[in-house]
């Protein structure tokens, strides 16, 4: 759907000026959209989660661990497709206001991609190295967003996710290295070219939301503050846009229609996009956190 019919339509739950603000932006913030009912049943299970990788003594399917992580003192980077693991991830995922904002900005035909919870653990949690998601997980268009949530109050010093602003609408990167490897990052050489003075850093109270659209880059430094910065991430598309790669095929809930129907057209961008390695060899993904760290290979999830 075209953004001018979407923001024809009445929203379900952000401001016209929000909506503007994503088209024009490539990303929004939005302070204390998830309530609290929501906030601590999302954090009572992922209490539950964090004591049960007290016994991972390494990255697996389901918890993506720095290398430092120990029973005693955790250290979870990643939570891999909490959806999966627990069903009230996925009834927020399915149910909640995500699903309000998602069709406020993408129209009245949604589907789920995949979620994450990633933790950056206080003093040094992992950054984030600046990135676009869009050659992860490659679709037939750019119609295609995340949706964050801050599962506690996050200030500047616990390192909140930083959004270029414009850069939507701009080319994708590379991100493989200067030797072919897959990296996931933006290359240093080209760094100079995205503006990272410009980037606005969206925190807020526990409840706040970030949105960002799939071809912005955005990225966070480490966290050197006392405490975790849990963010609930999940992606959805328009209907029309199908993934051209295997990656979420698996996932229990991957391309799910969460709002009106699903599409039987797929609907082309003829922007190209980069394509990431073939992953769908068992065993041979890593995520983000270990390619951008340059971290040999576990069987960790999408
Ligand atoms: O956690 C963050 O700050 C950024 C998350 C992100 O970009 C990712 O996981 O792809």
């Amino acid at each position: 759907m075209q953004q001018e019919a979407i923001l024809a339509t009445a929203p379900r739950i952000l401001t016209q000026a929000q909506r503007e603000k994503y088209f024009e932006d490539g990303y929004v913030g939005v302070g204390s959209l998830v309530g609290r009912e929501w906030l601590d049943r999302l954090n009572s299970v992922t209490a539950d989660y964090m004591d049960q990788s007290r016994q991972a003594d390494r990255t697996d399917k389901r918890f993506d661990l720095e290398p430092d992580h120990t029973a005693e003192a955790p250290r979870i980077r990643r939570l891999n497709s909490p959806v999966d693991v627990d069903d009230a991830y996925w009834e927020f995922a399915s149910e909640g206001p995500f699903v309000d904002v998602a069709v406020d900005l993408l129209g009245p035909n949604v589907k789920f991609h995949h979620s994450k919870l990633n933790f950056k653990w206080g003093r040094g949690g992992e950054e984030v190295k600046w990135h676009q998601d869009i050659q992860f997980w490659p679709h037939t268009n750019y119609d295609v967003l995340t949706i964050g949530v801050y599962l506690d109050d996050v200030v500047d010093a616990m390192a909140p996710m930083g959004v270029i602003p414009g850069s939507h609408d701009g080319p994708l990167f590379d991100l493989y290295d200067e030797g072919g490897e897959w990296t996931g990052n933006i290359r240093d050489g080209d760094l100079p070219d995205i503006a990272i003075d410009r980037a606005e850093y969206l925190g807020g109270p526990a409840g706040s939301i970030t949105v960002h659209n799939c071809r912005s880059i955005h990225g966070s430094p480490p966290n050197d503050s006392d405490r975790p910065r849990p963010l609930l991430l999940c992606a959805y598309s328009c209907a029309d846009a199908f993934p051209i790669t295997a990656l979420t095929a698996k996932g229990k809930h991957a391309e799910a229609i969460v709002a009106g129907e699903p599409a039987r057209w797929a609907r082309f961008d003829p922007r190209p996009v980069l394509m990431p390695p073939d992953w769908s060899k068992k065993g041979s993904f890593k995520s983000i956190f270990e390619h951008q760290q340059r971290e040999a290979g576990n069987e960790a999830a999408r």
